[in-house]
């Protein structure tokens, strides 16, 4: 009986033991930020006062750009991009529909990754953000005044558009690489000819440096393997772009097993400067496609969708000397270029190492012509000719790297749920500092440039478990926030996050917080359905079809009384904020309405479509509190059977 009791106690003395070593770690690990690193003061930002940097964060399977302020972690703005956003009516007023407009028709959703800032010099200029849509490939324009989605382009003969949006050093182009390749032009052929008959496009946009204006300058023709991230080359190297590949064994079943079978893959090197010369000359075949260009008039805040019908297309063997392979151990995921633009870094995933590529060896092999061998008449270079150095045994799984302003790059190991910090150059390994839980990319403003802000790194985790309250067995996705300007990392914050975050660019927020607009003029308003003043409120009947032409101030609608409307009617409410101060947005809703509210800024005109589909007396409201009048700020539809023969009617302010 002693002996059982003892044997049981000891039992639970293991079990204890052993279920509480993670939590005794973490219990350690919140005690020293806390206590012995003032962690809480550094993160805290007094009310009313800024952060000193935004943080745009990938919404993932959101579709969306989450805007935080760090390093406090706030969430400031959840951008609507690719998805429709009820908040404010994005994808659902008639102005903002044609935004997600593509070839398949409207596509109210996708998966966004990796947003990127615009540079100029290598160096972060706040003008604009780009950021990637996965599942139906487009690339968006976000501009860094208004914080609105501006354009937004689709890219044909593509498929889950990962190695995507990078720019290069002064914005001459945004890139998009095709994780999937696929049958160009897209017909119906048997999956197993796969082999030798895909194709994977990396597509080349063009920048307007005026404007913001994207258009798809080339698309190179690449074998079919899977390119899964990207990075441009800068400084010396700019003129380059990188590529990871993997699946270079062109598998088309269980790529878990099959995509994993060759030693080393390929870091795709692509001179674009000179296929930009062989395209300026002439080069390159146009060839018939289909994608959408959306813009959004910035005037008119109305947008637009054309569909293009042809692209430039370029087989990379008809400029030599423009592509090579650089062979990169095991199905590489991250492509990185440190702010010297010398190294490209290969995150092989399967690896054990990390490889880092010189680009000074690179070009000196190229000159040399010492090539081994080729893949589909590209020539590959030899491992060893090019290899600056290797990180060895860093961690398991290592996914991505970013830079800081001090020559360390900071690696994020996703089996091993660490960041590895380790010096560029010798390849020591510096530091390691475990995250919770499965880091895919990390971020440091500017990390993706010449200059980065070498203070805070973000890691964006997947899983989030014990970090937070349960929430059911739907969590939230998780950033942690380390201080890195010291020999070791210091984990000072924990916050959660939209969607699922890849990547993240961050920007100091001085570089443009002052040139944020505040509201729009009035004046400068050049909507087609725009009521600029009192006398033009007014209501068209058109068939079936009615157009209120309305305004809102605070606290009324003009008209706020409105008869003649029918069942089976289309009712277009136009309608305009006359406001002309920051800070002073009105909502629209009606009653049935099957799309969303819409919030219109100051100085700005929108158009909500609402179907009555009963005889009565419908309320339409204010949605954004916006005075001590705001529950005031409501008016009635009268909906009118079909066949009735009431004459249309609107007033405000009459018994
Ligand atoms: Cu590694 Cu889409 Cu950049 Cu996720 S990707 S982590
Ligand atoms: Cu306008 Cu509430």
């Amino acid at each position: 009986m002693k002996k059982t009791i003892q044997y049981l106690f000891s039992l639970v003395l293991i079990a204890g033991l052993v279920s509480c070593n993670n939590g005794d770690n973490q219990k350690k690990l919140r005690g020293q930020g806390g206590l012995a690193t003032n962690a809480a003061e550094r993160v805290y930002v007094a009310p009313g006062e800024h952060d000193e940097y935004y943080g745009f964060f990938s919404g993932g399977f959101s579709g969306q750009l989450g805007v935080y302020g760090l390093p406090s972690g706030r969430l400031l703005k959840v951008l609507p991009v690719f998805s429709q956003n009820p908040e404010n009516g994005w994808g659902y007023t008639e102005e903002t529909k044609p935004m997600l407009n593509t070839s398949f028709g409207f596509v109210p959703w996708d998966d966004s990754h990796h947003p990127d800032i615009s540079q100029t010099d290598g160096v972060l200029d706040g003008r604009w953000i780009f950021i990637n849509g996965n599942n139906t490939p487009r690339i968006a324009r976000i501009g860094l005044e208004t914080f609105k989605t501006e354009e937004i382009i689709e890219i044909p003969n593509s498929a889950g558009n990962h190695s995507s949006s990078f720019i290069t050093e002064n914005t001459e182009y945004v890139v998009a690489g095709t994780r999937f390749s696929i049958p160009v032009p897209q017909r119906d052929m048997s999956i197993k000819e796969y082999k030798g008959n895909f194709k994977g496009a990396l597509t080349f946009i063009s920048v307007d440096q005026e404007t913001g204006r994207m258009a798809i300058k080339f698309q190179l023709m690449m074998p079919g393997f899977n390119y899964d991230l990207s990075h441009p080359g800068r400084d010396k190297s700019h003129g380059w772009f990188f590529f990871t590949t993997y699946n270079t064994e062109e598998s088309h079943t269980l790529l878990e097993v099959n995509a994993s079978q060759n030693d080393k893959d390929f870091i795709a090197a692509v001179n674009w400067k000179k296929i930009e010369e062989y395209v300026n000359n002439g080069g390159g075949k146009m060839t018939p496609t289909r994608y959408a260009h959306n813009v959004m008039d910035m005037d008119s805040h109305v947008a637009t969708s054309t569909i293009i019908e042809e692209v430039l297309t370029v087989d990379p063997l008809d400029v030599p000397g423009a592509v090579f392979f650089l062979p990169t151990p095991k199905s590489p995921h991250g492509c990185d270029v440190d702010p010297t633009g010398e190294y490209i870094i290969g995150n092989g995933k399967l690896s054990a190492d990390l490889t880092v590529h010189s680009f000074t060896k690179m070009l000196d092999a190229i000159e040399n012509e010492k090539f081994d061998g080729e893949a589909y008449g590209i020539p590959i270079l030899n491992f060893e000719d090019i290899l600056a150095g290797v990180v060895k045994q860093p961690g398991l799984g290592p996914l991505h790297t970013e830079f800081d302003d001090k020559g360390n790059a900071y690696t994020t190991f996703f089996i091993s749920s660490e960041v590895v910090k380790w010096k560029v150059g010798t390849w020591e390994v510096l530091d390691r500092q475990p995250v919770f839980y499965s880091v895919g990319h990390g971020m440091i403003p500017g990390g993706n440039s010449r200059k980065p802000f070498g203070k805070y790194f973000v890691a964006m985790n997947k899983i989030t478990k014990d970090r937070y309250l349960p929430t059911g067995p739907e969590l939230t996705h998780s950033a942690q926030l380390f201080d890195i300007t010291g020999d070791k990392m210091e984990l000072l914050l924990d916050f959660p996050t939209i969607g699922e975050p890849h990547y993240a660019a961050a920007i100091p927020a001085e570089i443009i917080k002052d040139k944020s607009k505040q509201f729009y003029r009035l004046s400068d308003n050049k909507h087609p359905h725009a009521t600029l003043k009192s006398s033009d409120v007014r209501i068209e009947r058109n068939g079936k079809e009615v157009h209120v032409y309305m305004t809102m101030i605070r606290s009324h609608f003009n008209p706020d009384n409105i008869e003649g409307i029918k069942v089976g009617d289309k009712v277009y409410f136009h309608v305009t904020n006359l406001e002309q101060d920051f800070d002073v947005p009105h909502g629209f809703a009606i009653i049935g309405a099957n799309n969303a509210e819409m919030l219109i800024m100051p100085g700005a005109t929108e158009t909500l479509v609402w179907e009555p589909k009963q005889v009565g007396v419908w309320p339409f409201y204010c949605t954004d509190f916006c005075s001590a009048l705001h529950q005031e700020m409501q008016g009635y539809v009268r909906v009118s059977p079909a066949d009735s023969n009431l004459p249309l009617s609107w007033s405000v302010g009459e018994d």
